[in-house]
């Protein structure tokens, strides 16, 4: 009995050191320090180091000075990096179940991509991400992705030939090729300078990342086919996650999931700001846009990386997903 006690104590002292032990993590962002994803990055980083009074410290990098978003995904997969705002869409080599979240007009909106996240398809997503070394813990905005170039783009007919920056992944590639125009995949911190310098033609993204990077200065014709919705959260390195006591997890998940109720109220702001930006800034926005006739286009994009039963099965439940 005595002997049980004192080892209880033991254990309850070392419970003590552990809690007590400071981990200090880093977070990896691409934006800018102003932009919803980096505000509210921000206020997670205080939630987390508030309420577990100061056991876990949080040092948000932005504007992607850590690196360029694959590689940033890469060391978040090797654990080298502890957590950060990440798109899903350079994971998609990785993880194929991500792929279907890159497929073109595959969700109907973001608020439908959010109940596919926040349902038991994310369960599975999130299992999958696993096995890649990642946690996700909060689902951000991403908007929905236009095509933006150089040169008037008033259909799909007028993408014919050009040359777009796309991210890192084959199936944006792909959508591109099915559009019948080229494709670049390129770190996103270049594509300002590939634009103007004629590497590229255009690229595609939302308002307000079009509007931040100043893409919109040399890529001032702006079609809203939105043709991708792509996810972006906060994701930690399961090898960081699993060093955190279950208490401190719990602490970070609900902060997080707070930072991207937040993230979502800035970017329903920042979106119409950046429109209104890139339109007083001269910008031709082509609204009216027969969107059938860039959705049929991309049969052979669901052809090639739609290849197996279970992401067959997954697609299915994502499109009955109310
Ligand atoms: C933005 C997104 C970034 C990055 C970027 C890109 O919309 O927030 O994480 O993926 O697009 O085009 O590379």
């Amino acid at each position: 009995m005595k002997r049980l006690t004192l080892a209880a104590a033991l254990l309850g002292a070392t419970t003590l050191t552990v809690q007590a032990q400071e981990m200090a993590l880093r977070g990896w962002n691409t934006h800018v320090p102003d932009y919803p994803v980096s505000i509210a990055l921000d206020r997670f980083a205080e939630m987390v180091e508030e309420r577990t009074e100061g056991r876990i410290q949080m040092e948000n990098f932005h504007g992607a000075t850590l690196g360029e978003g694959e590689f940033a995904t890469e060391q978040l997969q090797l654990g080298a990096l502890d957590y950060g705002v990440f798109s899903t869409a350079p994971m998609v080599n990785t993880v194929p179940e991500l792929g279907l979240f890159s497929l073109p007009y595959a969700f109907r909106s973001p608020e439908h991509q959010f109940r596919v996240l926040e349902g038991p398809i994310g369960d599975e997503i999130a299992a999958a991400m696993n096995e890649a070394n990642m946690e996700p813990l909060s689902w951000y905005a991403s908007g929905t992705r236009s095509f933006y170039a150089n040169t008037p783009l008033d259909s799909v007919e007028d993408l014919q030939g050009l040359k777009f920056r796309v991210q890192n992944s084959d199936i944006n590639v792909a959508m591109v090729e099915a559009l019948g125009a080229n494709a670049t995949p390129l770190p996103f911190g270049e594509v300002y300078t590939a634009i103007q310098s004629g590497v590229v033609d255009g690229a595609e993204n939302n308002w307000p990342s079009y509007e931040s990077t100043g893409h919109y200065e040399v890529a001032p014709y702006y079609i809203i086919d939105s043709h991708t919705i792509i996810p972006e959260g906060i994701f930690f390195a399961l090898t960081t996650w699993d060093q955190i006591s279950p208490e401190d997890q719990e602490i970070i998940r609900e902060a997080a999931q707070g930072s991207a109720i937040y993230q979502r109220e800035l970017w329903a702001e920042r979106e119409a700001e950046s429109r209104r930006i890139v339109e007083e800034a001269g910008v031709t926005i082509v609204e009216d846009v027969d969107s059938a006739s860039f959705s049929d286009a991309m049969g052979p994009v669901y052809d090639r990386f739609v290849t197996d039963d279970t992401l067959r099965d997954m697609l299915d439940r994502i499109q009955a997903t109310e």
